[in-house]
């Protein structure tokens, strides 16, 4: 069995491949994107044993999702195909003010997922349970299932891993609806992963000392605070800043995603706290280099020196 399931929908991606809008753009990439997918294929790129459960349709799409995850030596078998719904997709549409996404999704094999999933077998085998709230946005079924999964969970379980992921386009009463959810949600994992900027968003607390409060019933609290750093407030091993590297960035989709399977990897080798967030920002610098939403991870040859450096030759 895999040592870590992420769950969530995964869709096919179009992108212009000339850096034109959609609207006048001639040639189209198509790829897979799914914030939880992302992790499960960082995780397998890292070494690890990593599933991906989720649904997609019964049309090239979905098989496109399933192809790709399990070239990534993601193990799909917990994964479900729906012979009425279509597979999910996005596409990105690159314009002056960056890259926007348009969505794709609503009706989606994917937002079929209910509560029914959260005793499937797969899930309480791992280690580690890691999920998104952008499968809360999807549907009243897919929140009814976070709920079961994370809020309304059976002990003993796996430990559930919570990246915050606010997608504001997905959440039709706005923040309003997403604020007291996405807490709700978090606050009754066991490791947050949330961005500043979206905590700023969502609850009006910027200080990452604030967000840790705020989210404080979660023992284990990643505070991303983009090209400055991370910090980890943990109710056991106190806190830890890891500031980021620099570097030049092609494209930022997808690196919250190669962070949290980084910070992730660190936990299931039972790192040092330094050591985990670092893994982060090395995972995360592979996906900010790179205009796919997956990232082609270096070999653990090349990073794992980096995890020992001192803080001076860190920076
Ligand atoms: O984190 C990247 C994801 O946002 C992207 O892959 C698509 O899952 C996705 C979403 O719902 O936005």
């Amino acid at each position: 069995g895999a040592d870590i399931v992420c769950l969530g929908e995964t869709m096919a991606v179009i992108a212009p491949t000339d850096g034109r809008p959609l609207a006048t753009a001639a040639h189209l990439a198509l790829g897979v994107g799914g914030a939880e997918s992302n992790v499960a294929c960082a995780l397998a790129g890292l070494g690890h044993r990593a599933a991906w459960a989720g649904r997609v349709g019964q049309d090239p799409f979905g098989t496109r999702v399933l192809t790709e995850l399990a070239a990534r030596g993601v193990d799909i078998s917990g994964a479900t195909v729906d012979p009425e719904r279509p597979t999910g997709l996005y596409a990105k549409d690159p314009g002056p003010g960056g890259t926007r996404t348009h969505y794709y999704r609503r009706h989606s094999a994917a937002s079929r997922m209910g509560p029914g999933l959260a005793s499937h077998p797969a899930l309480r085998a791992a280690r580690i349970l890691h999920v998104t709230g952008i499968t809360a946005a999807l549907s009243d079924s897919c929140a009814a299932l976070l709920d079961a999964l994370v809020v309304r969970r059976a002990a003993p379980g796996p430990l559930i891993s919570f990246d915050i992921n606010h997608r504001p386009a997905l959440w039709r009463e706005g923040p309003r609806q997403a604020a007291p959810t996405l807490l709700a949600l978090a606050r009754a994992a066991d490791v947050v992963f949330t961005g500043r900027d979206e905590a700023q968003e969502l609850w009006g607390t910027a200080r990452p000392e604030d967000i840790r409060d705020l989210l404080a019933p979660a023992p284990l609290v990643v505070v991303k605070d983009a090209e400055h750093g991370a910090t980890a407030y943990s109710t056991r091993e106190g806190t830890t800043f890891v500031p980021a590297r620099r570097l030049r960035v092609i494209e930022p989709v997808g690196a919250g995603d190669a962070f949290a399977a980084g910070y992730l990897a660190g936990l299931l080798e039972e790192r040092e706290p330094v050591a985990r967030l670092r893994l982060g920002h090395l995972a995360a610098a592979a996906a900010l280099r790179t205009a796919a939403d997956l990232p082609t991870l270096p070999p653990r040859t090349a990073l794992d020196p980096w995890l020992t450096l001192d803080d001076a030759a860190w920076r």
